[in-house]
């Protein structure tokens, strides 16, 4: 007879990178094995619904590929040999490296590299604390939401919104460049219920028919790049038919009449024929929202990822003001709460050691940063050294050719603490095996809702992984780092973060397990004011001080265009670059991590592909399932053709982020997007590329 073990449930918070941050039920089967993952069906937010990758992550923490001991470098970079070596020769020699390093360079030789692999506070933004007390060179975080985050708060002052929850209480839901059925399942658990409950229209706006427009009452396929061009005309038509709000506008906006006259020339007509919309298009969305003013505008990233995005960011969020959508419950915008937690992160950052005339560089520059362009180096002397945790630039970041010839580098010093052996970890000199989020202590925020999560420590970790926090402190001891942050366990972090945020204590939030920290409906509405000294929305910020993270002015910040308008900075195509490339987020992965699972793989058909209309494979001479090249001044690409109508003639989608070795020539689609910044804080346009596409016989790799 075998014994059944007995499985018990233990409570988490996903760690992943998603807007979502789900409130977890964990089946522990003993303390070295989990079951399956569910959705907390007492979460308001969560309720009950989890996406299947993250249901399945047995298969990802108990996967046999997981690095379990530490290694050191035996071949030729890259080559993927290793030896595995004890802990303390692993650290004493990355130390010891550190060193010599920093003797002879000093310290902004060395750049601590991090970013979301996990979105716990203790393990992602512990290197910090070593960064700022060894006054190594900072990181300006602008991989994802820079660009998105400035357009939004360069109008309402603050990044927050109204409770996502209310969704449901909607009458008409705008789901703009979010494809939330692969990215964060649960804006469509509140969408459907608006609609099943109030027979709410869901509107999805996108540049290709995803899973998200295939579900939405009216999906607006526009070219890439023309999100403000369809805000304008909207507006545009709002105005003209009474629909605007004009109470609410003169109460509440800083300058609706020169809003109105700029609009004046922004008709559906001139919007057409940017976007590709048809004007009866553009007359229906503007007369839907006009007779549902409690509409409810989820914001997303992917249409910030693109050269105008931050205007087109703050074009999108424009509309609901003039609409006077945000009185309503169920109605204004939303696009991440990151601004309502009011974190005092002393102990976990070490901000107390910031010294900010330490240079930052552009995490998104990190190819022309190891390449020692002078620009990207802030004109200081060259990077020599890497700490990499939760993050794999080789395979995410944009110009990729530039990023493999840094790491290639035999005198560059590369350090990556991980679980598996990504492409970032296979050109480490030290590796060093990582815990994963149910083997650690940590504590969470969510950034597309408003909880603040615990997930505690359920199980142990397999080999011999250590957790971030570990190797901070273990790193900082032999470094002579002091900071009293050193000395606390994630625990103790956790309640000092908690007691000195005012949000209770570790005791507290384990017993509650989340805290909903939602505001009050009229502040979440701004209905005392926008986040301005006059309380006022701007239609016409002033983009040199928009309240957002920065370093500096990026990108064409010169030419911003003074109010709402159809920015024409993105890589329009010309004779040589017919076609427009979006690299758009695949279902089962998330950016590059579940590239491992085998699920995963198979769900996405095993092999990266590139959707391309019909008409122009044929136009092309290309077959579906046919070997294609697409190339720009940046790379060659090579993948599989997927013919698709769902996509516009002239754009091709390649949903990503696919490993570089599972591309033909070991070319990931990174190897085409872009590092120039995003004006005007910066940020990665990775959905804004323009490209050639042939039969792949036809071009040379
Ligand atoms: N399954 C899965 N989930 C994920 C991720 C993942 O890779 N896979 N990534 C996670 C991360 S790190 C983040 S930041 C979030 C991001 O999640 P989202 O906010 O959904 O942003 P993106 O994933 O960049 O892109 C969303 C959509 O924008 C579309 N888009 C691109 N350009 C334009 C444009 O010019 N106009 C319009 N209207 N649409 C455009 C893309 O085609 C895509 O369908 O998702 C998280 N969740
Ligand atoms: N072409 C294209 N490129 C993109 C995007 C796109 O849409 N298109 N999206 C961009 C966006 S929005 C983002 S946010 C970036 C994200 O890119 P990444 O930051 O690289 O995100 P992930 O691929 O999720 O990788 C995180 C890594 O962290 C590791 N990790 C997870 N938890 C831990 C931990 O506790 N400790 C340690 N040491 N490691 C851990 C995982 O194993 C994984 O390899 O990619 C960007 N790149
Ligand atoms: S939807 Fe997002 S937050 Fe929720 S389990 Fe999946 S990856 Fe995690
Ligand atoms: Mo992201």
């Amino acid at each position: 007879m075998t014994v059944q073990p007995k499985i018990t449930r233990g409570f988490s918070a996903c760690p992943h990178d998603c807007p979502s941050t789900c409130a977890l039920d964990v089946e522990v089967i003993d303390d070295k094995t989990i079951g399956r993952i569910h959705g907390s069906r007492d979460n308001s937010y969560t309720a009950g619904v989890i996406c299947a990758k993250v249901a399945r992550y047995a298969e990802r923490i108990h996967h046999p590929d997981r690095l379990l001991y530490p290694l050191k470098r035996t071949g030729p970079k890259g080559s993927g040999q290793f030896a595995r070596i004890s802990w303390d020769e692993a650290l004493d020699t990355v130390a010891e490296r550190f060193r010599a390093i920093e003797a002879e360079y000093g310290p902004e030789a060395i750049w601590p590299y991090y970013y979301a692999g996990t979105m716990g506070l203790v393990m992602r933004d512990g290197i910090n604390r070593l960064r700022h007390v060894k006054k190594y060179s900072g990181q300006f975080s602008t991989i994802c939401t820079t660009s998105a985050w400035t357009g939004y708060i360069a109008g309402t002052g603050l990044l927050a919104g109204a409770d996502p929850r209310e969704m449901s209480k909607s009458d008409c839901v705008v789901l703009w460049g979010t494809n939330a059925v692969h990215t964060q399942v649960n804006v469509m658990t509140h969408a459907l219920r608006a609609r099943k409950e109030r027979g709410a229209k869901i509107v999805a706006i996108d540049i290709y028919m995803n899973a998200t427009m295939k579900q939405a009452d009216m999906a607006l396929l526009v070219k890439p790049g023309t999100d403000g061009a369809l805000a304008c005309a909207v507006m545009h038509v709002l105005f003209r038919d009474g629909y605007a709000d004009r109470a609410y506008l003169a109460q509440y906006t800083d300058c609706p009449d020169e809003l109105e006259a700029h609009l004046s020339t922004r008709t559906p007509e001139w919007a057409a024929t940017i976007t590709g919309l048809s004007v009866e298009e553009i007359e229906a969305f503007a007369r839907l929202l006009g007779e549902r003013p409690r509409s409810f505008f989820r914001l997303g990233y992917g249409f910030a990822r693109q050269r105008n995005g931050a205007v087109n960011m703050h074009a999108a969020l424009s509309v609901p003001a003039v609409l006077g959508a945000w009185q309503y419950e169920g109605g204004g915008a939303f696009h991440s709460n990151s601004g309502i937690y009011g974190w005092r992160k002393t102990m976990i950052e070490g901000l107390d050691a910031l010294d900010r005339s330490v240079r930052q560089l552009d995490q998104s520059q990190i190819g022309r940063v190891l390449t020692g362009d002078p620009e990207a180096l802030r004109d200081g002397g060259p990077v020599k050294a890497l700490l990499i945790q939760n993050t794999n630039p080789v395979s995410v970041a944009p110009e990729q050719e530039l990023v493999k010839r840094g790491f290639a580098r035999e005198d560059l010093f590369v350090c990556v603490h991980e679980q598996f052996m990504t492409e970032t970890a296979l050109m480490a000199d030290i590796m060093l095996p990582a815990t994963m989020f149910l083997e650690h202590d940590d504590l969470y925020q969510a950034g597309g809702q408003q909880h603040i999560l615990l997930g505690p420590k359920l199980v142990e970790p397999p080999g011999e992984c250590r957790s971030n926090h570990e190797v901070i402190v273990a790193l900082a001891e032999r470094l002579g780092a002091e900071h009293p942050g050193f000395r606390m366990s994630p625990r103790e972090l956790i309640d000092w973060t908690l007691r000195h945020s005012n949000r209770g204590s570790l005791a507290e939030l384990e017993e509650k397990r989340w805290i909903d920290i939602q505001p009050p409906f009229r502040c979440a509405h701004f209905l005392d004011g926008f986040n301005w000294p006059d309380g006022k929305f701007r239609f016409k910020p002033d983009w040199t001080k928009v309240p957002a993270p920065r370093s500096g002015l990026f990108g064409p910040h010169d030419r911003l265009p003074a109010l709402p308008d159809h920015w024409t900075v993105i890589e329009t195509p010309d004779e040589r670059h017919p076609f427009r490339l979006a690299t758009s987020p695949a279902r089962n992965f998330l950016n590059s991590s579940f590239t491992e699972t085998p699920t995963s793989i198979q769900k996405e058909g095993g092999r990266p592909e590139l959707f391309i209309h019909s008409e122009d494979a044929a136009a092309n001479g290309i077959e579906d399932g046919a070997l294609v090249a697409i190339g720009n001044e940046r790379g060659i690409v090579r993948l599989h053709a997927r013919l698709y109508d769902g996509v516009r003639r002239g754009v091709l989608i390649a949903e990503s982020i696919w490993p570089n070795a599972s591309f033909v020539d070991g070319k990931g689609i990174n190897t085409l997007t872009g590092a120039d910044q995003v004006a005007p804080y910066g940020g990665a346009a990775f959905h804004d590329n323009r490209v050639w596409l042939r039969p792949a016989e036809q071009a040379s790799a």
